[in-house]
């Protein structure tokens, strides 16, 4: 008896695979195609859990595509541009680059421990000059488009690290890296016109069937469209005029104030040499601090100020307060609000808190509208107009519309709509990332840098200390010749987000090799969509809306035929210990490398496959990994024991039950592994059947058909090899094979293998023949007279009297005796 010892046939497998390069993407356009893919690490230094995780599930998908006659693409890379390499480099005094490829070093050779099947012909590092030029090309075309543009705006700013930060890199306020409190300062950005394509990005959502709901709900409320309609007010004293942006223009009429954004440009003016002027500016600066999260919590203090000033109201002519408050935000419609508190909720709280009137101006269908009646809430329900001039009387739904029009037609506003979606900021103050490809000329203006010098190289001579940002001070990067003129420029020293890097690798995978062009068309016309895309929950909003963005802006720009980049996403659950995310500081964390080395890369693949769903949390159990070794060790014995007879291919004769039995168990599994890989993307279940079969095996009389036992051992391997892939090509061989379990066909399922054999029984009662009836020829004494007391005629035969006794025959009869 050989024993298992998977590290031995662990390291000779992924050897042998190297040599043959046996994952090269198999491309044969005979066959279908299809593009599997996780999502790329950062490469921080080592795997985690999490990764094992993502690898296991897309190469089970991968691995078994390739084995139902799929051409698979499955490539892998390192979104290696990023905050923690200056990190590494202010810390430890390590050049980014060098840190970098370390690691990369590092972490691809856990992937290949792993054993899991990438083309690394394919792979791709964001960090390197090959890639970041194609990057750098694809910022000119969104330059050239019109989508990329400076703006001057109202940014995050940390101030101990010198650099603006992205909404999502803002917690509590708090720089997320740092601490440091995040302020707010006027700077020119880079932005992508993001904004454009709001409409498309959200209705394109609904062709995307093979998404979580829970995903698509993110992205609709990210993007957040608002249909309403814009208001203008007069502001006579200023000589300005101030538009707002409401939901509801039905409650006009009930405007009672207005509220500004405290950044709102026009504060400034409104409070200018009044005796509140230092106030206002104090209050200014004191909301610009707090988190747009804190100011629009529902239940968080509202805070405000009157201005002095006074709006007319576009309909009724009234003078009406201008105040600024806290839950206001500059960036959301305009940054001005009609305050209607009779039937918002926020302007109900504020008008209660500053004393300011509420006027009704829509009561439920039916009821009288009383005057002197005081609310004590919003009424935030449907209903008919009243106190709303020539509109009284009519529903609110209806006069939505009416008076948006009205406003439309003398040109005080009309019927629009808003997004939260704002432009994405792309700048960057820091050295590790791609150098944004624009020089600034005193006399040309901005101008990109010619594809053909391209790419802008980063600097290796810099100093990185972590307050300001390295290329700014280096004087060899930042004096450049005017592509234009020729005469003395500047080159821009912002970098790019590295969220740019991972809007379109997907792209790269399909012709990593490229020098001239990101990618060729064919190329990804040919793989794209990616056909199941797997990664973290985390991703659900930036990084999956930026890649749909980009793949659009493509699209538009005739590099590609497709318009949204992946078909399927899978987002895979968290791997816990102890009830708690694994991490450093709760100290429960487990290695992938102590799994490996205890028990070898197939058993930890084989535990984590099974523990749970991939789309849920996976609770880590060492007696879970404990079994799963186990089980490998059973499947290793039942190999050992029966592999002389499987190497002899006996001929299958299914005449015995036994052989029946089995083989109805061999084809109940294929087709359960066959849907629950390929369709519903449940390993747990797929395994568990898998292990049935094993049983079954083990059960299986001696005296049974020798063929069927030989080829349900040689098929177990197959199904078996997508989730643990050394252990079934080291069994593969030892039956007798020359070639590798990966290159076979997946088994084929026969439904008719699944139709139990029947037979016609008789039933009697008391001895006398009552009824024929047909059941499964293998069904128990226990089965068959259940089967008989189901029946109507016996029923109505033994109703009311006493059964004293039954007698059951397998194949043949039952008789009920009754008394
Ligand atoms: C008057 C009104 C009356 C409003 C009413 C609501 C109810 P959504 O649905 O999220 O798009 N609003 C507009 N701009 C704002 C800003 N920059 N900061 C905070 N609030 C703002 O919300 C649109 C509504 O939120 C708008 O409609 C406006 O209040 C407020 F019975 O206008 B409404
Ligand atoms: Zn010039």
């Amino acid at each position: 008896m050989k024993a298992y010892k998977p590290h031995e046939i662990e390291k000779k497998w992924q050897q042998y695979w190297n040599e043959t390069n046996a994952h090269r993407t198999n491309e044969d356009d005979t066959k279908e195609k299809f593009y599997c893919l996780e999502q790329f690490p950062y490469p921080s230094g080592r795997l985690h859990m999490g990764h094992m995780r993502v690898y296991s599930i897309g190469d089970v998908v991968a691995r078994y595509k390739r084995m139902n006659g799929y051409q698979v693409l499955h490539p892998m890379g390192w979104d290696a541009f990023g905050m923690p390499a200056e990190n590494a480099a202010i810390k430890l005094g390590a050049q980014p680059a060098k840190w970098t490829y370390e690691n990369i070093d590092f972490m691809k050779n856990q992937q290949k421990q792993l054993g899991v099947s990438y083309d690394w012909e394919r792979e791709i590092a964001t960090c390197s000059p090959e890639y970041y030029k194609m990057t750098q090309q694809l910022f000119l075309l969104f330059y050239e488009k019109g989508l990329a543009y400076r703006k001057n705006g109202t940014v995050n700013w940390c101030p101990h690290d010198q650099t603006v930060l992205a909404n999502e890199q803002v917690e509590d306020g708090c720089c997320w890296r740092c601490g440091t409190e995040v302020t707010k300062i006027d700077l020119e950005q880079w932005y992508f016109k993001i904004t454009d394509y709001a409409d498309r990005l959200l209705n394109d959502l609904d062709q995307l069937t093979g998404w979580p709901e829970k995903v698509k709900t993110m992205q609709r409320n990210w993007i957040g469209r608002s249909t309403g309609a814009e208001v203008t007010f007069d502001v006579p004293e200023a000589g300005e005029k101030l538009t707002v942006f409401t939901t509801r223009p039905d409650t006009l009429y009930g405007v009672t104030f207005m509220v500004l954004a405290p950044e709102h440009p026009i504060v400034r003016k409104l409070v200018k040499g009044k005796e509140n002027e230092a106030d206002v500016l104090a209050f200014i600066e004191k909301t610009k601090k707090e988190s747009d999260i804190i100011r629009t919590a529902a239940d968080a203090p509202k805070e405000g100020m009157f201005t002095g000033a006074y709006a007319r109201h576009p309909l009724t002519g009234q003078d009406v307060p201008i105040w600024i408050a806290n839950y206001v935000l500059m960036d959301y419609g305009t940054g001005a609000v009609m305050a209607v508190p009779a039937h918002d909720t926020r302007d109900f709280a504020f008008a209660r808190q500053y004393n300011l009137p509420i006027t009704r101006v829509i009561v439920p269908e039916g009821e009288t509208f009383d005057a002197n009646e005081t609310m004590t809430e919003a009424y935030t329900e449907d209903g008919v107009l009243v106190q709303s001039g020539s509109f009284d009387g009519m529903p609110n739904r209806e006069a939505l519309e009416k008076i948006a029009e009205h406003l439309k037609e003398n040109g005080l506003g009309g019927a629009t709509v808003s997004y939260r979606l704002r432009d994405w900021l792309v700048s960057r103050q820091r050295y590790w990332g791609a150098p944004i490809p624009i020089i600034y000329c005193d006399d040309c203006g901005i101008v990109p840098v010619p594809k053909e010098d391209l790419p802008v190289m980063l600097p290796e001579n810099v100093v990185i200390d972590g307050m300001s940002n390295p290329l700014a001070k280096s004087e060899e990067f930042v004096n450049t010749t005017c592509p234009s003129c020729g005469g003395h420029a500047r080159r821009e020293t912002d970098t790019m987000d590295t969220f740019i890097d991972s809007s379109w690798y997907y792209l790269r995978f399909t012709d990593a090799k490229n020098d001239e062009i990101p990618f060729d068309s064919e190329k990804a016309n040919k793989w794209l969509p990616v056909d199941e895309y797997i990664g973290g929950i985390e991703h659900a909003i930036l990084h999956l809306l930026y890649s749909r963005f980009f793949t659009k802006v493509l699209y538009d720009a005739g590099m590609i035929n497709f318009t949204e980049p992946f078909k399927s996403l899978l987002t895979q659950g968290m791997v816990l210990k102890d009830g708690a995310k694994m991490s450093k500081s709760k100290g429960n964390v487990v290695s992938p490398d102590e799994i490996i080395a205890k028990y070898g890369a197939d058993t930890g693949r084989l535990f984590i496959l099974f523990a749970a769903p991939p789309d849920r949390d996976l609770e880590w159990s060492d007696s879970g990994v404990e079994g799963s070794y186990r089980f490998l060790n059973r499947v290793w014995r039942m190999v050992d024991n029966h592999a002389d007879l499987v190497a002899t291919h006996p001929q299958i004769n299914l005449s015995d039950s036994a052989a029946k039995d089995l083989n109805r168990t061999l084809h109940a599994t294929i087709k359960k592994v066959s849907e629950d890989i390929g369709e519903r993307r449940q390993f747990n279940t797929a395994i568990s059947s898998i292990m049935e079969l094993v049983n079954k095996i083990y059960a299986y009389p001696k005296d049974g058909d020798p063929g069927m036992l030989a080829h349900a051992v040689e098929s177990t391997i197959i199904l078996l090899a997508p989730f643990a892939p050394h252990i079934t090509e080291e069994m593969w061989r030892t039956i007798g094979h020359e070639d590798s379990v990966h290159h076979q066909s997946w088994p084929a399922f026969d439904e008719s293998a699944l139709v139990l054999d029947e037979v016609e029984i008789v039933v009697q009662i008391n001895g006398k023949v009552r009824e024929k009836m047909v059941i499964p020829a293998n069904a128990t004494k226990q089965e068959m007279e259940a089967i008989a007391n189901e029946n109507e005629k016996i029923k109505e035969l033994t109703a009311g009297k006493t059964i004293r006794k039954v007698i059951a025959v397998p194949g043949k009869l039952v008789n009920i005796v009754v008394g």
